[in-house]
């Protein structure tokens, strides 16, 4: 079995939003097949949608793994539910929200699963933190991320300082 490079981008806005990431990339690290390679800091957003919710935290990680895109797919939202969490409405508030951005050069356009994630280059929450680890970051169609990314509005978005 061969082993790919993927990134999920990571947000929550309920219950201790900061917790919930900081436990997520530990989660990431032990999925089957899988390790972590990367993390980005964590970063407070404004939310995108619905105003009347609280701001995100949003970060992003780099994966190894050996499982397929479906299958890897499967073991997100798996981590997601042992999060508790409920979709109670679109763009809505949520405890963690992992979404698979990039699978190797993969171009996927499945029922269940489309890579790159369609909006990865109009979110400044995912850009930046993407760039912030990989800042020579090449999309599958050959352009750089940093040239792609919409000129974004960055402002409202603010790393965290580390943790004592
Ligand atoms: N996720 C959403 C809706 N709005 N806003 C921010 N700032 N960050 C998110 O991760 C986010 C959002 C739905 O997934
Ligand atoms: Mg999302
Ligand atoms: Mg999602």
């Amino acid at each position: 079995m061969s082993s790919h490079r993927a990134w999920v981008g990571l947000g929550s806005n309920l219950d201790d939003p900061r917790r919930h990431i900081e436990q997520a990339f530990e989660e990431l690290d032990r999925l089957p097949l899988t390790r972590r390679l990367s993390a980005s800091r964590c970063y407070a957003s404004r939310p995108l949608g619905p105003q009347d919710q609280p701001d995100f935290i949003n970060a992003v990680a780099l994966l190894e793994t050996r499982l397929s895109p479906l299958a890897l797919l499967d073991q997100l939202q798996a981590l997601e539910q042992r999060h508790r969490r409920i979709r109670a409405r679109r763009w809505g508030p949520r405890t963690l929200d992992l979404d698979l951005l990039l699978f190797d050069d993969s171009v996927l356009a499945l029922p269940r699963l489309v890579v790159p994630h369609p909006e990865l280059t109009h979110r400044a929450f995912v850009v930046v933190p993407l760039l912030e680890v990989a800042p020579a970051l090449t999309l599958p169609d050959g352009r750089r991320l940093a040239a792609a990314a919409d000129i974004l509005e960055t402002d409202g978005l603010r790393p965290l300082l580390p943790r004592a």
